[in-house]
């Protein structure tokens, strides 16, 4: 649509935050959360519904897990498999988009390997994109006197992919996921590439063991790092937390919706499954990309 002689770009996104999954609930159960909340953006006439990071099970590597076959149990060594499937399905039938993070076991020349991973999805349920957790937070190993562990350098290894971008729904979408948007190159490599969205899931602790003097700023620099990522490369930021006291972990919420400008426009303020939205107007990320951000041009030398 033209109006003003600027083209309307404009898509409608839902962050799709989730409240604690916790051991005994298991993909069925944690499926029926997903479809619930994937109707609820439909119906609200979204295009694209976000989800966080590892959303079909609880995050694993808070815990040390010495059996491999447990281990695996946690990882999803198809996409689509028998377990999500209804997922993809009912998106197809509601047609929207969706992006999800899941435990990813991919044979690489008969060798396993293990990744943090996201998919971005259309609205005919095609995968068209997959992105691979380049920043792994935590140790190697599990560390003593810490209430809880942080092992994804263990379990994962790191994405071999890059930071991708998308074209679909009229946008060029990237991902980057959690421990990812603290490091500025993750969102200027997708804004260097012209990428109008980025979407990222998190699993963030209220409390660091390591650095537990900064507790009380988690929230703060949540929403400092997405909205510095979201304002420097005049792009949208959908940030998406699975949130709460899952198995004695207590995660923080506030996923949030980010203007091209920084400003949060959308917030939930639950730690439970909750659904916000926004219509995205594309057009915003204009005046930054081509001004302020124009670099080498003469607008960028103010
Ligand atoms: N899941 C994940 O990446 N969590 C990290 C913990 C790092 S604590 C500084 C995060 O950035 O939230």
């Amino acid at each position: 649509m033209k109006m003003s002689g600027k083209v309307n770009r404009k898509i409608k996104i839902a962050a799709a935050q989730l409240g604690p999954i916790n051991k005994v609930d298991g993909r069925p159960s944690t499926i029926r959360r997903l479809l619930e909340l994937m109707r609820e953006a439909a119906s609200s006439s979204c295009d694209l519904v976000v989800f966080p990071e590892l959303a079909f099970t609880p995050f694993f590597p808070h815990w040390n897990i010495e059996d491999e076959g447990e281990l695996e149990s946690y990882f999803e060594s198809e996409m689509p498999n028998q377990n999500v499937q209804a997922l993809f399905d009912e998106a197809r039938k509601l047609e929207i988009g969706f992006s999800i993070g899941y435990a990813e076991l991919a044979i690489d020349d008969g060798i396993k390997k293990y990744f943090n991973t996201s998919i971005l999805v259309d609205k005919s349920s095609g995968i068209i994109g997959k992105y691979r957790k380049i920043h792994l937070p935590g140790f190697r190993s599990p560390q003593k006197g810490h209430p809880f562990q942080n092992l994804e350098k263990m379990y994962f290894e790191p994405g071999n992919l890059g930071f991708g971008t998308w074209e679909t729904m009229g946008a060029k979408i990237g991902m980057c996921i959690c421990y990812d948007r603290r490091w500025p190159e993750s969102f200027r490599s997708l804004g260097a590439q012209g990428a109008d969205i980025a979407l990222l899931g998190y699993n963030t602790p209220m409390h660091n063991p390591l650095f537990p003097e900064s507790d009380h700023l988690t929230c703060f620099h949540n929403a400092l790092s997405m909205q510095a990522g979201a304002y420097q490369n005049g792009m949208w930021v959908v940030g998406v937390a699975k949130a709460g006291c899952e198995e004695g972990v207590m995660q923080i919420g506030q996923s949030s919706i980010i203007a091209p400008s920084g400003e949060i426009v959308s917030m939930c303020t639950s730690l439970e499954d909750e659904l916000i939205y926004h219509s995205c107007d594309l057009g915003l990320s204009d005046s930054y990309k081509s001004k302020i951000f124009a670099v080498g041009s003469d607008e960028s030398r103010m």
